[in-house]
């Protein structure tokens, strides 16, 4: 995609469904909720996390939080197959030992999107982050350092995983609207795991 930023078509697709029952597994102690942003608007994407801290915003801002402010518990832990999964993709990608503490989950609907954004809420951006798509295809954009640069359209599938560090490591992305469509293993839904070292 980019010096940096590396895209491993199908990585994660034999382990779709294993990965698939372990969200189920998080989201039976965390809920998938739709967070309010700092502006007040309520996010088109539901989420939920594992790990030792899960990204959250709310009115008061963005933020990595250690206990799952719905709840007051801390997030479940982060399940052995994305553990593997991250360091197996990082290491293909040029990123050998990464070891993530947290992992955000998006679940989109039909409909819902994520707008332009940069991940600068953890401590060192010197580490990768992996992300892995689940389920629906969505069309990823890739821009570059300035919100205002040109953004690349990338298909992202089931099992597909990006592995990003390095110089695009602060580049804006985002995801267009989801189109309705039926996956076997989700039906009407994608999700992503997005697994980074936060703290
Ligand atoms: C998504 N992904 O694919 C949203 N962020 O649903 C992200 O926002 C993302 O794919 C950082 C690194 C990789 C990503
Ligand atoms: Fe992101």
């Amino acid at each position: 995609l980019a010096e940096g930023a590396m895209l491993l078509r199908g990585f994660a697709a034999e382990r779709g469904a294993a990965l698939l029952a372990a969200i189920e597994g998080i989201a039976v102690a965390a809920p998938f909720r739709r967070m309010i942003t700092p502006g007040g608007f309520e996010m088109s994407v539901a989420m939920t996390n594992s790990g030792t801290a899960g990204w959250v915003t709310d009115r008061k801002g963005y933020r990595y939080a250690r206990h799952d402010p719905d709840s007051g518990k801390p997030w479940p832990s982060l399940p052995a197959e994305f553990l593997e999964l991250a360091e197996a993709a990082a290491t293909e990608a040029g990123f050998p030992g990464f070891v993530p503490d947290a992992c955000l989950v998006n679940r989109y609907e039909p409909g819902a999107r994520l707008s332009l954004h940069q991940d600068r809420d953890e401590a060192d951006y010197g580490h990768p982050i992996v992300s892995v798509s689940l389920g629906l295809p969505a069309t990823f954009q890739f821009g570059g350092l300035k919100r205002s640069d040109p953004v690349k359209k990338v298909a992202l599938r089931h099992g597909d995983v990006v592995v990003w560090g390095g110089a695009a490591r602060l580049f804006h992305h985002g995801v267009l609207t989801l189109r309705d469509g039926e996956h076997p293993l989700t039906g009407h839904r994608r999700f992503n795991l997005t697994m980074r070292k936060a703290l």
